[in-house]
């Protein structure tokens, strides 16, 4: 038998398109999809995906039970399972070790749009080092919004102003591309106390003063599968995060 034959009897039955996009961009992007149980969002989101907007597109599950990642492994994308329990760390380990200079978080639950990604990555190619796809800007609306998520989202992001050099109509939102070295700041870590990763990014940005930018987009409701945080307590700790983010901006305490 030869090599060559082995390779044909090896090769897999999908062969994913190569990634890379137009050179014309300036950056190399992650595209990170965090899953857990969450089949029938991705099922519906990443034939939509245009993946010659990144360079890679990497599924970090939580080990799932539903099939999510033999689909996303039929589907040719890279799949990583996360080491430490939570949604943060999961995100935030995998996103430490990758090479790429930017990572775009994006909730592969129907939340996020996927016709928002090239307007997302032309502002990051417009050099910015945070952008945000914000649920409160201009004619954008949240149709996820209950009451209560309604007003912690307005609570908070009015919160953050004070910290920052730029406007920020919503600090929360999952769906952001960022530059990766935010995530190696040791006080990241630091101020990373429970599920605050999304605002803490904003946190840092507005701490450090570097350049961040928002762009509108609408925030469907999640299709299939069922929420997993728990908005009480996370909640709480993004209360926390701020507190500590006003100790150190306005008292220099590192607290
Ligand atoms: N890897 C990993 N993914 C998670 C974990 N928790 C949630 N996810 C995924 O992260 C994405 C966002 O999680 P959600 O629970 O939907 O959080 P959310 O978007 O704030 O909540 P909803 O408004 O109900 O959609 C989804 O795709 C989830 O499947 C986790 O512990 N690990
Ligand atoms: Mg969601």
């Amino acid at each position: 038998m030869t090599v060559d034959s082995i390779k044909n009897e090896q090769a897999p039955t999908y062969r994913p398109e190569r990634m890379s996009g137009p050179k014309a961009r300036p950056h190399t992007i992650a595209l990170l999809l965090p899953t857990l149980n969450e089949i029938d969002g991705l099922k519906a989101i990443v034939p939509q995906i245009d993946r010659s907007l990144v360079d890679d597109i990497i599924v970090i599950d939580g080990r799932s039970v539903d099939g999510t990642v033999e689909y996303a492994m039929a589907a040719g994308l890279t799949i990583v399972t996360q080491l430490r329990p939570g949604l943060q760390r999961a995100i935030f380990d995998v996103a430490r070790s990758l090479p790429h200079d930017y990572i775009i978080e994006f909730s592969p639950d129907g939340n996020c749009k996927v016709d928002q990604l090239p307007e997302l990555v032309a502002k990051i190619s417009e050099g910015y080092n945070h952008v945000i796809v914000s649920r409160y800007l201009s004619h954008a609306v949240s149709e996820d919004d209950d009451v209560v998520t309604a007003f912690g989202n307005w609570m908070f992001s009015r919160l953050m102003r004070p910290l920052a050099p730029f406007a920020i109509t919503d600090a929360l939102n999952i769906y952001r591309g960022y530059r990766r070295d935010i995530l190696l700041d040791p006080d990241f870590e630091f101020y990373m106390w429970g599920p605050v990763l999304e605002p803490l990014v904003t946190g840092m940005c507005a701490l450090r003063g570097r350049s961040a930018a928002e762009i509108p987009g609408d925030e469907p409701v999640r299709i299939g599968g069922e929420t997993k945080r728990s908005i009480l307590y996370n909640g709480s700790m993004i209360l926390l995060m701020i507190a500590r983010l006003y100790l150190r901006k306005f008292l220099g305490l590192r607290l």
